[in-house]
């Protein structure tokens, strides 16, 4: 038997790095880089190795299982399908809509069927109890994108092809792989910068793989960003270092921002910011007098509650040094597909706005139609109108993920029913009454829509299945329309696919109007979330608007470019103004919002500071929560280790090595510390996503070495008021030596 070639996008993290995939009949036989691929030209990291173990893992879920006197039990489509119905109409039939929640996780962003599909259950629910991993994440950018741009993936993104000078803050791209900017190969870029004489600076309270191979690295008290962040702004007007250049037409807020960190001098920051004053004084210099120059700043600058105060600044200090929207700057990326600020009126826009609703509990705001997952405890336990009786999952794992997991999961078994669209029987799912098992990311077509919009480069490019997928294994997104078909009282015999067609027709005569017949008509033959690409390609920003622009693309040319790794869009260019979709159709630089919160900031200058706060950590061979059952990521020294500065060591009396307790209340955990002149000192590193000695949870693997659960030891009530983000960095804890 001869070998067969495949090329597939990794679905694994924010690269999105091509792949070539060798198989004989059923069997992977190798995994590598695809050379040609026009955006990873070659680049991967182990994990995408791991797909292999992911696509053969004998734990993997490929049947759906029905929870029966607490034990769950292999059932066929059709008995999960009956089951659904038997139970969740009930639930909305007795408390309404709003008794019912549904939560959203990170590998939904890599799986079109569950991007574009989830938001059809999600509107048939009807229910303002909406939660995702964003809110764990990068919701404060969003927040803050979208004000300031009137979009909330309008994120601005480093041209590090062509900038000379790169701030990393808070963002370890060496272990992550980059987040909010699809950036393949960090490091050879990085280094490429580097070799043209630009200069990497790293602000982060660990001396990471990132720092280590920067020109500059400075240390950073966790949760201090918005201080540094706000003085180097001060210092750009205390200097007249303010420089708008090409945008200057579109800007608005100039004098707000200018009067609002009036107070936030370096001097008045430098001890909370654990920094010297020339250091800041010299960030912002360097910034401004760098002919091509961009921040870039990522979770840790995202997980604390001031989180939409520091994304915003970040922008901030971009546009204010003339580097926004500038050729080796911040540009903003115009996929093909699916962006909004390509739809529509360019210019201008309805820009974004919160708290349309609120959380029952705690009264959060809603951002971007969701409430903050840390609220998802206390509204499964608190009674009442709209209490959470029955949750729906999709791709997410909460009890390991967000804070105070052991809360979440004794919510979770009150519940009156749970349904889980994942992979695996894991600490999540074990609570549920019916688990939908989605297929292999081998057995699936694919095509990014979110991640063309933070691409360091434009392209298009689609992944046919390397393998057809088992008889009789329905689609996520064929799963996700039978269940909304159950919630909207259709029953559980629908045929996914023509309740597919009349979605689409529908859709089709709101989007096209007139046209909707002929939209229809052209896309006859395809289905699904295939049907949905043709139509955002063909009608894009490229596409050849179904015949309006003969030359224009179309699926099938980007289906065809396959083997080419794909179509190359080229380089970012400056999108100004067209691309914004504010009201005002400017750059809003002080939004109201981020203004009133300043003093909020400024008031907590004056507090002391703790003497020891926990981080995360990630690293390369492993994601999140979930690929620790993998045995290629799984094997090699032991990753979930508290890191602890020398001295931090021997004032608390820790081994390298030794077992140590970590208490933030009475909440706590024990983990193996490793002594480690990386970190800052006072700050602690334990990575997340591990814990998985949890009873009832299928995990062969990740059982053998499962780690321990740092949210276990985080509060949920901790947030960013304005996004609603959960505080995941800089929460201060004690620790003690386990003996
Ligand atoms: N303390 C702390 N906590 C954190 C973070 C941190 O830095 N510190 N990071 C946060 C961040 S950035 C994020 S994004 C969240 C992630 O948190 P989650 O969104 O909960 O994502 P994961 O933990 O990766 O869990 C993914 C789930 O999806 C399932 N899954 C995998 N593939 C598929 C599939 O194809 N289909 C379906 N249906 N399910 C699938 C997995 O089995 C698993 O249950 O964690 C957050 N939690
Ligand atoms: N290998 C691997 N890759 C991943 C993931 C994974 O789990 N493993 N997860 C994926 C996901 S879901 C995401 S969202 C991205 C995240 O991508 P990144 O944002 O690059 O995530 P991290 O590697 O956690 O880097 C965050 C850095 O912030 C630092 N930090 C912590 N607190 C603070 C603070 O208060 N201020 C500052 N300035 N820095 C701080 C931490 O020390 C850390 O080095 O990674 C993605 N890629
Ligand atoms: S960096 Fe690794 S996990 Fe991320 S997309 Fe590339 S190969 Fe996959
Ligand atoms: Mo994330």
């Amino acid at each position: 038997m001869t070998a067969t070639t495949h090329h597939r996008i990794c679905p694994l993290c924010e690269a999105c790095c091509g792949l070539e995939i060798k198989t004989q009949d059923d069997k992977v036989i190798s995994i590598r880089g695809h050379e040609a691929d026009v955006l990873s030209k070659g680049y991967i990291c182990p994990k995408a190795i791991a797909l292999k173990d992911l696509h053969e893992d004998p734990d993997r879920l490929r049947t759906p299982l029905i929870k029966r006197n607490g034990v769950h039990v292999a059932a066929t489509w059709e008995e999960a399908f009956a089951e659904i119905e038997a139970r969740l109409p009930a639930v909305i039939a007795q408390g309404g809509r709003n008794a019912t929640g549904i939560a959203v996780g990170n590998p939904s962003a890599h799986k079109i069927g569950l991007l574009t599909y989830f938001g059809k259950l999600a509107r048939a629910l009807g229910t303002k109890n909406v939660f995702s991993a964003s809110t764990l994440d990068q919701m404060p950018k969003q927040l803050a994108s979208g004000l300031m741009f009137g979009h909330w993936l309008s994120i601005g993104l480093p041209d590090i092809s062509r900038t000379d000078h790169l701030l990393v803050i808070g963002a370890n791209p060496l272990a992550s792989n980059g987040s909010m900017w699809t950036v393949p190969d960090f490091k050879g870029k990085a280094k490429a910068l580097q070799a043209r004489g630009g200069k990497l600076v790293v602000i982060d309270p660990r001396r990471t793989e990132t720092a280590a191979v920067a020109d500059a690295h400075h240390f950073i008290r966790p949760g201090s960003d918005v201080f540094l962040l706000a003085a180097m702004v001060h210092t750009l007007f205390a200097e007249n270092l303010v420089r708008l250049g090409a945008v200057a037409d579109w800007v608005q807020g100039l004098d707000e921002v200018r009067q609002a960190v009036a107070t936030f001098t370096p001097e008045a920051v430098a001890v909370r910011c654990g920094m010297d004053v020339l250091t800041i004084k010299t960030l912002a210099r360097d910034l401004a007098t760098a002919e091509r120059a961009a921040v870039y700043a990522r979770i840790g600058t995202c997980t604390q509650t001031y989180g939409s105060l520091a994304s915003w600044l970040v922008d901030v200090l971009n546009t204010l040094t003339g580097h926004l929207d500038q050729v080796g700057g911040v540009l903003f990326a115009k996929p093909a597909a699916f962006a909004s600020n390509t739809a529509g009126k360019s210019g201008t826009g309805k820009g974004v706005s919160t708290g349309r609703h609120h959380a029952r509990v705690s009264g959060a705001p809603e951002v971007y139609g969701e409430l903050p997952i840390t609220c998802m405890a206390e509204e499964i336990e608190t009674p009442g109108e709209g209490q959470i009786r029955a949750l729906i999952t999709v791709a997410t794992n909460p009890v390991l993920s967000s804070p105070d997991g052991p809360r979440l999961a004794a919510a979770l078994d009150t519940l009156d029913f749970m349904l889980s669209f994942d992979i695996y029987l894991n600490e999540t799912t074990r609570h549920a009454d019916v688990i939908l098992p989605g297929l292999s990311p081998l057995e699936d077509m694919h095509y990014d829509v979110a991640f063309p919009q933070l691409s360091w480069r434009n392209h298009a490019r689609y992944s046919p299945p390397v393998f057809a997928p088992a008889a009789g294994q329905p689609q996520e997104w064929q799963s996700l329309l039978k269940v909304a078909a159950i919630v909207q009282g259709k029953g559980a015999n629908e045929d996914a696919d023509l309740l597919d067609d009349a979605q689409f027709a529908q859709d089709a005569e709101r989007l096209f109007g007139a046209h909707a017949s002929a939209v229809v008509a052209a896309t006859q033959g395809l289905r699904g979330p295939e049907r949905g690409l043709e139509v955002a390609l063909r009608t894009g920003p490229y596409g050849d608007g179904f015949g309006t622009k003969p030359s224009g693309l179309t699926l099938a040319q980007v289906k065809a470019a396959n083997p080419e790794g794909g179509i190359d869009l080229g380089e970012l260019q400056p999108r100004m103004p067209e691309m914004l979709r504010t009201p005002s159709g400017k750059i809003e630089l002080a939004p109201p919002l981020f203004i009133n919160d300043l003093p909020r900031a400024a008031l907590d200058l004056a507090r002391p500071t703790p003497d020891l706060v926990i981080i995360g950590r990630r690293d390369v061979r492993t994601n999140n929560s979930w690929m620790h059952n993998l045995p290629v990521l799984a094997k090699g020294p032991f990753r979930c280790t508290a890191l602890v500065h020398p001295t931090d060591a021997a004032r608390l009396g820790l081994q390298d090595g030794g077992q140590a307790r970590l208490r933030n209340g009475t909440r706590q955990v024990q983990a193996q510390v490793h002594i480690s002149a990386e970190m800052m000192p006072g700050v602690v590193s334990l990575p997340h996503g591990w814990g998985h000695d949890l009873p009832g949870a299928q995990l062969g693997v990740a059982a053998l070495r499962p780690g321990t659960n740092l949210n276990a030891l985080l509060d949920d009530q901790l947030r960013d008021p304005l996004s609603g983000n959960a505080v995941l960095s800089g929460v201060a804890i004690e620790m003690e030596a386990v003996t």
